[in-house]
């Protein structure tokens, strides 16, 4: 398949929008199978959410080793990782390694953003919208991110501020120094947890604003000892089938035992265990933690009593200690972020009962207090999942826009496809475990699908593969009676589009576990791409 150039619109076997982790991987993959291929990224690099998420202190949740690419086994045993948890900065390192070494680079178009990628039907062709010019392409591969659209919320008098504003996920790519600064930083979660002690360090002062408190388990972050790295590289294709193998796609094996089949003393000696092995592995300590309020508030009650015992004013304290499920918000992990409330550069500032009011030309106003400040970082996520395919104009069949068609809440056939655009493919797209797993494993999963049905269509002479209604139907059902069996639609998380005001409330990854999920995409492909129109 080649690349031709007519006078004004550059066309191309296929287009992927974004240049993280999924768009790398597709752009290498397309290239494999001899297809000309273009990726577009507004970033000035590659790296997607590593890209943007400068804020300091940013690191990664998941284990260094399994959060990397497995399709290559040169690449996987070259790489070394430094830390078990790996920052931003080391996973930069990484992409930009990935890049050079399969020659992806020069297939990039940084800087430039796609507006709008529009379905042909008489060509049966995307032609799609870019910051310089338009180009067209068979098959059209959004992979652009679950938390890749920032959330500021419209305070007023926001652009009144005379000082500094910065958002966790769009950070300067300059030094930002807090040195002898006051610092409001807005929200309480995991970006906020990660830079609040980080930041504490340099400012003058620190007013932490925070709505609704969260849990957070400490990650215990340490240098990678060198023999577990060793080990894990001299058998790491049966580590990478392994980690695929568990629910969540990570190394944290479920304990089949309920948090009430056990004593008090062994639940509270069990809770320790996993308490001092860190990171998110302690959502795994009972097997039914998300599904069982019981249980989970023997979780629940434990970390507050880890909050009470580390921060030194019991009124702070009592602030700090959330009230919803665990884990029913996406977990969260920290180096110290309790501990940060110890210091006399930090004061806690409940927003919950008297929200911040305004911004003025001199800080924020919460109610009649004013916080006089030079900073204000705002930590409050994203339109999660679907903010960035929303922005571009995704218009598929009889001019159905994609937003439209989503008004009520996504709706895809495995979070890959969607009824109406055809040879349109999402990588880790609403309806698949994404979020709720390791990134990476969906990732290149989604992008060797995505490859196999591409060749699929070239090897039976045909020219799409689009999802037929009644497949999505019952997917978007599943993906919802899945979710309805455990406790996660009981918190306002940005999974359920709760943090954005007028999202529809519902729950769009898909909780019903990465091995589950794989099974019934290689079941779909086994027999015959069940559930799809392929013409
Ligand atoms: P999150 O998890 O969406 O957290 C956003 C925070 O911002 C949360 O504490 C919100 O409080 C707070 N927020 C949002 N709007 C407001 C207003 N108007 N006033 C006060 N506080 C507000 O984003 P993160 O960036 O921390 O993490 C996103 C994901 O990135 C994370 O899950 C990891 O996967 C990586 P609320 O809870 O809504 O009361």
């Amino acid at each position: 398949m080649n690349q031709k150039h007519s006078d004004t619109v550059k066309e191309f076997d296929a287009i992927v929008v974004g240049a993280g982790f999924g768009g790398l991987y597709m752009l290498h993959r397309l290239k494999q199978m001899g297809m000309s291929a273009r990726v577009f990224e507004a970033g000035g690099g590659v790296g997607g959410t590593w890209y943007w998420n400068r804020y300091p202190g940013c690191r990664c949740d998941v284990e260094s080793m399994e959060y990397s690419y497995s399709f290559s086994e040169e690449l996987q045993q070259e790489w070394e990782w430094t830390e078990r948890f790996p920052g931003r900065p080391e996973i930069l390192d990484y992409l930009n390694h990935v890049t050079d070494r399969f020659s992806l680079r020069n297939d990039i178009e940084f800087d430039t953003r796609v507006t709008a990628a529009v379905y042909d039907e008489t060509a049966d062709r995307w032609q799609v919208d870019t910051d310089s010019g338009p180009v067209s392409a068979r098959f059209c591969v959004m992979a652009t991110g679950c938390l890749s659209s920032t959330n500021t919320p419209d305070f007023p008098g926001l652009q009144s501020f005379e000082g500094d504003i910065y958002h966790t996920g769009n950070w300067p790519h300059e030094d930002v120094d807090s040195t002898g600064k006051r610092v409001g930083i807005i929200g309480t979660r995991s970006s906020s947890i990660q830079s609040t002690p980080v930041i504490a360090e340099d400012a003058k002062h620190l007013f932490v604003f925070q709505r609704t408190p969260n849990f957070s388990v400490p990650a215990r972050n340490a240098p990678l000892n060198p023999e577990v790295q060793t080990q894990v590289k001299e058998k790491y294709a049966d580590y990478r089938k392994q980690q695929r193998a568990l629910p969540f796609a990570c190394h944290y094996p479920p304990r089949d035992q309920s948090a009430m089949d056990v004593t008090p003393e062994e639940r509270e000696a069990l809770f320790e265990e996993y308490w001092a092995y860190g990171g998110l592995s302690f959502l795994s300590v009972f097997s039914d933690l998300i599904t069982n309020a019981l249980s989970n508030e023997t979780a629940a009650e434990f970390i507050r009593s880890k909050i009470r015992a580390v921060v030194k004013d019991p009124e702070t304290a009592e602030k700090l200690c959330p009230d919803h499920h665990v884990g029913c918000k996406r977990p969260c992990s920290d180096t110290e972020y309790y501990e940060a409330f110890n210091r006399d550069n930090v004061t806690l500032v409940d927003v919950s009962e008297t929200p911040i009011s305004a911004i003025t030309p001199t800080g924020v106003e919460v109610g009649a207090d004013p916080y006089a400040l030079d900073v204000i970082v705002f930590a409050t996520g994203f339109d999660a999942m679907t903010g960035s395919l929303d922005k571009i104009n995704i218009r598929g069949r009889v001019d159905l826009r994609l937003k439209d068609k989503w008004a009520a809440g996504p709706r895809t056939y495995l979070g890959v496809t969607t009824v109406g655009f055809p040879n349109l493919f999402f990588i880790t797209g609403p309806g698949s475990p994404s979020v709720l797993a390791n990134m990476v494993t969906g990732v290149e999963h989604h992008v060797e699908w995505i490859a196999a049905a591409i060749a699929h269509l070239a090897d039976t002479g045909k020219a799409h593969i689009e999802p037929t209604t009644a497949a999505e139907d019952a997917w978007v059902l599943h993906v919802n009676e899945v979710a309805g069996e455990t406790l996660f639609p009981t918190c306002n998380s940005w999974y359920l589009g709760a943090n954005i005001p007028g999202k529809p409330r519902i729950f769009m990854p898909y909780i019903g576990g990465f091995p589950r999920y794989e099974r019934k995409c290689e079941e779909v492909v086994a027999n015959g791409y069940e559930g799809f129109a392929i013409a």
